[in-house]
């Protein structure tokens, strides 16, 4: 009997912001990012639907430490959303750094949301911008299609990963994070946080093997 996790109409596969920075060597690299790249083409082609994900900055972004004089990364400053964390420069658009990595297989994907595209707001949701007003269009694409169960797979597990889950089940869908498809950065105690909040909000933690891919 196929098992209530085996990928059917209704599901999508969203991947999201597997792009070179945040792999060893780029500019945000993620421990480990790179290892989520043969998972993800593992079980990319059980999906009848698959969205990608790509951080997509204007150079200056808000986001960057660098955009903020006497500021290093991983500080926080409060900004008119509320408290934004500092990064290195990553993803700028149009930079090797923002091209997804290049072992990943993208030609499945019927949809690429580019996000944090504005100087002033940072998006970690593939949902919302970060002020949680400003919506991608992602959730009127899903419904549209009758897609109703989101598999999240990606980087980084305690950021776009996690705040593209709380939105996804927000907006009503049932959603299911593939652990060992997600790496994160771990920032203070960030990957506890996260997978709290997700387990809080109904989201389903589960290994790439349960989906019988
Ligand atoms: C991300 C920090 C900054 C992510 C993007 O993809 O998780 N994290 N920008
Ligand atoms: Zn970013």
């Amino acid at each position: 009997m196929a098992s209530d996790l085996a990928p059917g109409a209704g599901d999508v596969l969203l991947i999201i912001d597997v792009q070179n920075d945040f792999c060893p060597g780029g500019g945000l690299a993620v421990p480990e990012g790179d290892c989520v790249v043969p998972v993800i083409n593992r079980i990319a082609p059980a999906f009848g639907q698959v969205v990608l994900t790509q951080d997509w900055h204007p150079p200056g972004h808000l986001s960057f430490a660098s955009s903020h004089s006497g500021r290093q990364p991983f500080e926080t400053i409060e900004v008119a959303y509320g408290t934004q964390t500092l990064w290195p420069d990553h993803c700028v658009r149009g930079t090797p750094g923002a091209a997804f990595h290049a072992d990943l297989e993208t030609t499945r994907a019927g949809m690429i949301i580019r996000k944090g595209t504005r100087a002033e707001i940072d998006s970690y949701s593939a949902f919302f911008e970060n002020d949680h007003a400003t919506a991608t269009g992602l959730s009127g694409y899903l419904r549209d299609r009758g897609l109703g169960r989101a598999f999240l797979c990606g980087l980084a597990t305690d950021y776009c990963v996690h705040f593209s889950a709380l939105d996804a089940a927000k907006a009503g869908l049932e959603v299911v994070v593939i652990e060992d498809a997600c790496r994160g950065i771990d920032l203070d105690g960030s990957l506890a946080a996260a997978k709290d909040a997700m387990t809080r909000a109904g989201v389903r933690f589960i290994d790439s093997s349960a989906l019988g891919a």
